[in-house]
């Protein structure tokens, strides 16, 4: 990965885009479309290399699957229709995947060794891998199944009911989606909602589904069905474009089609706390997941604090609301974010140091950080440290730092959006 980006310092931004699809979405409708019985169409897939990897892994368990850009066709052999794959499957960089896949890998009689890159050998993995062997799946791993390569072998599960000390998506889906063909009833219950993307998508595909609120309980047994997916811009993408406005006087823009599912919004209320002018535009929903087009127009902000249930509706948009954060009136206080630690990279730690380069002062919490705001910024070498999120974030940090920003490891950034610097040099004055 040694791709660089370079960014001048811009005027201001103005126009209206459309972001890549949906990662969250893109991964679950190609998961579900290949449990599926029948032919799912995706439309808006993202075509970033994680949802990539997502394809890549079910065509090695004879999937077929046709993908040209955006458009994706799955060919469903139901549940059990996939094959003892005869290679390890890639995940490549994306938590999601591994995780997800765990969970359906656990209902499957046959061997299977799933692994990804250097960044995913470090990130934890007894948080699915433990609650999975309860149901009764056999997987290992280095360090007793925390860590990357899991070998698992699946079939006769039984269902649980798992009260998870993390609030995430990822440990709710492969606990959900083992749920569905085990014996008996499995709930999962959070200590705040996370994403709710495989509950919303499942019905769709026709599977039942109770919601309490914090917990979710699936019976075993149920089949998937067919169903034509549309997925959504990615509001995770919007959010770097959200944040580029409010930093450059004179900016607005209009974000269209973008998905704003509530569990994923926390970004547009950070904005509002802060005092930025954001609404949401033609409201709809699509495949139970409500759309709309953002319009934002740059306002000076002032500092806030982000803490509690808010933390999993914005946990990915955290190192851009740095960003933000370091132009605006005052303090901002993250607390309760300690999942950062386990990202693509400790999230915390790279905010910290890659926005220090450019002279902004952050100072890292155990579970957060707090970020001083009317700073100056210079422009720095940077390293996205091979986390697209880290990547693009700072990327909106040279458009207003003085001089000249250069991203190494700027590839990581097709992870999950795919053209950013494109889209971004078309919208800069
Ligand atoms: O897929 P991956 O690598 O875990 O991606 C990230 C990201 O920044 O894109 C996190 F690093 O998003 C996760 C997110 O943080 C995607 C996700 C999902 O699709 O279910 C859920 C969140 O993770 P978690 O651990 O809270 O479940």
């Amino acid at each position: 990965m040694t791709e660089q980006l370079t960014i001048n310092k811009v005027t201001t931004i103005s126009g209206e885009v459309v972001v890549p699809g949906d990662k969250s979405i893109s991964h679950r409708a190609v998961m579900f479309g290949a449990l599926a019985e029948g032919t799912t169409s995706i439309t808006g897939f993202l075509p970033g290399a994680d949802c990539l990897s997502t394809i890549n892994c079910f065509q090695r368990m004879g999937i077929q699957i046709e993908q040209n850009e955006d458009k994706v066709t799955v060919i469903g052999k139901g549940w059990f229709g996939l094959e003892e794959p005869d290679q390890k499957l890639d995940v490549g960089n994306s938590g999601t995947t591994i995780r997800l896949m765990s969970g359906i890998l656990a209902t499957q009689p046959f061997h299977c060794v799933i692994e990804g890159d250097e960044s995913i050998a470090k990130r934890p993995m007894r948080r699915v891998v433990g609650p999975l062997k309860e149901m009764g799946a056999r997987i290992d791993g280095r360090k007793s199944g925390e860590f990357t390569p899991l070998a698992i072998r699946g079939g006769d599960l039984i269902g649980i009911n798992y009260v998870s000390p993390v609030a995430s998506a990822q440990v709710k889906s492969a606990i959900l989606l083992a749920g569905l063909q085990a014996n008996g009833t499995t709930s999962v219950e959070e200590p705040s909602i996370s994403r709710d993307h495989t509950e919303r998508m499942l019905q769709a595909f026709g599977v039942e589904i109770k919601r309490e609120g914090k917990k979710v309980t699936v019976t075993g047994g149920q089949r998937l069905t067919a169903t034509d997916i549309s997925v959504p811009g990615d509001i995770s993408s919007a959010a770097f474009l959200i944040a580029a406005v409010m930093i450059l006087p004179g900016s607005r823009l209009v974000i269209k089609n973008v998905g704003i599912n509530p569990t994923r919004t926390g970004i547009i209320d950070v904005v509002k706390a802060m005092g930025g002018i954001i609404e949401l535009r033609n409201e709809r929903i699509v495949n139970e997941e409500p759309v709309a087009d953002i319009y934002v127009e740059y306002t000076a902000l002032k500092g806030t604090v982000l803490e509690g249930d808010l933390i999993p509706r914005l946990i990915d948009e955290i190192p851009v609301i740095a960003v933000m954060a370091s132009q605006a009136e005052g303090q901002t206080i993250i607390r309760d974010a300690k999942e950062l630690r386990v990202k693509e990279t400790d999230r915390i730690a790279t905010v910290v140091n890659q926005l220090g380069k450019f002279g902004a002062k952050v100072i890292p919490t155990d579970d957060g950080m707090i970020i001083e705001g009317n700073q100056r910024l210079h422009g720095a070498e940077i390293d996205s440290m091979g986390d697209h999120r880290i990547g693009m974030a700072m990327a909106i940090a040279g458009l207003i730092a003085e001089g000249q920003t250069v991203i190494n490891q700027a590839d990581a950034i097709r992870v999950s959006f795919p053209g950013f610097a494109e889209l971004l040099h078309s919208i800069c004055k």
